[in-house]
């Protein structure tokens, strides 16, 4: 299988773990979707990455749906739990926090990348706000947790780590570590694995 994507992109990065955390071989191709001739377009309508092309080429997007059919392939380790439906909900709803932060993330960023008269600085704040009360929601929630879910990996820790690196990107200025000791703690944990180490080093 091939994974379509860029290495500053967070949803990319967060299929880009899974796939290095349950070691499933596949491509990496860095295609950013706007340059002209790229693959992304052709494969998937929305035009948006990751798109991941399977070996009998049906095309999955978007990031949730990747995440859920990567997970089936193997167990080791299972990502998402699949008995079991309030750890479920539980690991879902961290990957809807991490993503929604992505989302407001980049909200601000194209503000910002506007002509300064154009911009409105009101969208600016209004998702700024979000994303301090969802680091502070995924402060809360971890505790003194090993993992966002307890004692297992999951595709919650992916995603809000992915989510955080994004963030070190494009807003350097919003000290998170200083505000969350915790969330520095578990960061540093994720940073460990091999994986992270991977995908860090693709920037
Ligand atoms: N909800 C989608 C969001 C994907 C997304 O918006 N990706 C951005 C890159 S971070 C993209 O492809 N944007 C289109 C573009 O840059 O033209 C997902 O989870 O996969």
């Amino acid at each position: 299988m091939k994974l379509l994507g860029t290495p500053t992109s967070p949803y990319v990065r967060k299929v880009r773990l899974m796939l290095l955390e349950k070691n499933i071989p596949h491509e990496y191709l860095i295609d950013p979707p706007r340059e002209p001739g790229s693959l992304v377009v052709r494969v998937n309508p929305l035009g948006r990455i990751p798109a991941l092309i399977l070996d009998d080429e049906t095309c999955v997007f978007d990031s949730p749906v990747i995440a859920e059919y990567v997970d089936t392939l193997n167990d080791n380790p299972m990502l998402i739990p699949r008995d079991d439906a309030l750890a479920r909900m539980r690991v879902k709803r961290w990957e809807a926090l991490a993503d929604g932060i992505m989302d407001s993330a980049i909200a601000v960023r194209n503000e910002r990348l506007r002509p300064e008269e154009k911009q409105e600085p009101g969208n600016i704040t209004l998702h700024n706000k979000a994303i301090d009360r969802a680091l502070d929601f995924a402060s809360i929630n971890l505790v003194n947790n090993t993992w966002v879910n307890g004692e297992k990996i999951s595709l919650g820790d992916l995603a809000l780590f992915s989510t955080l690196v994004y963030l070190d990107l494009r807003q350097p200025e919003r000290d998170w570590r200083a505000a969350h000791p915790l969330l520095l703690a578990w960061y540093r944990r994720v940073a460990e694995r091999p994986s992270a180490k991977i995908s860090l080093a693709e920037q």
